[in-house]
């Protein structure tokens, strides 16, 4: 099945960065004014937790980046090398060489623009229990640059692609590639996916992911994502997931030949998949408190599983069993890491 796949049928675009991770007490959060299963952006008061996390916990360094991650294992479930091809900026330092060495390594094809006069972005992963909160320092990540997409190399491998996969978390560095991408997608009839990607997201993005919103086929969050996603928007307060969920998918849609579909994670609880008017559960396999290493990564997980099975045509049921398969194994390794082969059949 999976040789009818063509080399670069899924573009990626996202912030490449290496997550700096370790277990850590709950008053190390409170020290840094963290809470648990959060994601934010490091201001300057974050950035101790680097070093500190490297000196007082033995962190462990793992490839990540919410893209890449789900874009490698993506790859690990397909099997066949560059089905998947991502773009996103990095240092030039060691940093950068371990991120390429592990997307290589999962099949996965990287043009990565490099900044020599910024480091590679990092992400703390503090873990604390079956919660994990990250901040990242995105440096490099951030610098990211549409013309990055106007190298001709580059602007064919975007024009081949036949689904195309952002993050949320790319809205806070170029809204412009975004909107770019999206519009190839648009014009060539492809399919556009996105994630909410933290509540801070539709906090303080919410004009960019709007102005995006009318070209999402298909947009993923959690739980606490889409609440927030709903408070930015003045939906009703009482309005539960479900409720969130349809009011998703019926915003604008430039393609009203394919209405959106929401499909939103709730942790161990079901996932929702929205369409019209519809809401299926696809229940989740709970995993036994010893089974679970870490949650980092579950969500990207889910994705790169549903994108598996996605870009070989399978029906929404088969991609969504596989993001559940993808995000139960990836919660038994450290980090957003596999180990063996996949075994979703
Ligand atoms: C813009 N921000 C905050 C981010 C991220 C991010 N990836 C892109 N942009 N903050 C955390 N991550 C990544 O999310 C993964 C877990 O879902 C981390 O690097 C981690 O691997």
């Amino acid at each position: 099945m999976t040789d009818t796949l063509r080399e670069g049928s899924l573009v990626g675009l996202g912030n490449p960065l290496l997550d700096i991770s370790a277990v850590v007490p709950l008053d190390f959060l409170q020290k840094y004014a963290m809470k648990e299963d959060d994601a934010i952006l490091a201001e300057e008061r974050h950035m101790p937790i680097y070093r500190e996390l490297i000196e007082r916990f033995q962190a462990e360094f793992l490839a990540g980046g919410s893209v890449q991650n789900s874009l490698r294992i993506a790859q690990w479930i397909i099997g066949k090398p560059k089905v998947a091809v991502f773009f996103g900026c990095v240092g030039q330092d060691d940093y950068a060489n371990i991120l390429a060495e592990k997307a290589c390594a999962a099949g996965l094809d990287v043009h990565y623009q490099v900044k020599c006069d910024t480091p590679t972005g990092t992400c703390a992963v503090l873990i604390t229990g079956t919660h994990r909160s990250l901040c990242a320092n995105l440096a490099a990540a951030n610098k990211f640059t549409i013309d990055h997409l106007d190298i001709p190399r580059n602007q064919a491998l975007i024009e081949n692609g036949l689904y195309y996969y952002i993050s949320g978390f790319f809205l806070t560095v170029t809204p412009p590639s975004i909107m770019r991408v999206a519009a190839t997608a648009h014009a060539r009839q492809r399919p556009f996916l996105m994630n909410l990607s933290a509540p801070f997201i539709s906090q303080f993005y919410m004009a960019p992911l709007l102005a995006v919103m009318p070209y999402v086929d298909i947009i993923f969050g959690n739980e606490a994502e889409a609440k927030a996603f709903a408070e930015g928007q003045c939906w009703p307060a009482d309005a539960d997931l479900r409720e969130i969920g349809k009011r998703l998918v019926a915003l604008d849609k430039l393609n009203p030949k394919r209405p959106r579909i929401a499909i939103l994670t709730q942790g161990c609880d079901p996932v929702l998949l929205v369409q019209h008017d519809s809401v299926q559960e696809f229940p989740v396999t709970r995993l036994a408190a010893h089974e679970i290493v870490d949650t980092n990564g579950a969500g990207d997980a889910f994705v790169g599983g549903f994108l598996s099975q996605f870009v070989q045509g399978k029906s929404l049921d088969v991609c969504i069993r596989c993001g559940n398969y993808a995000a139960g194994h990836i919660i038994k390794n450290p980090g957003c890491t596999y180990s063996g082969k996949p075994e979703f059949v």
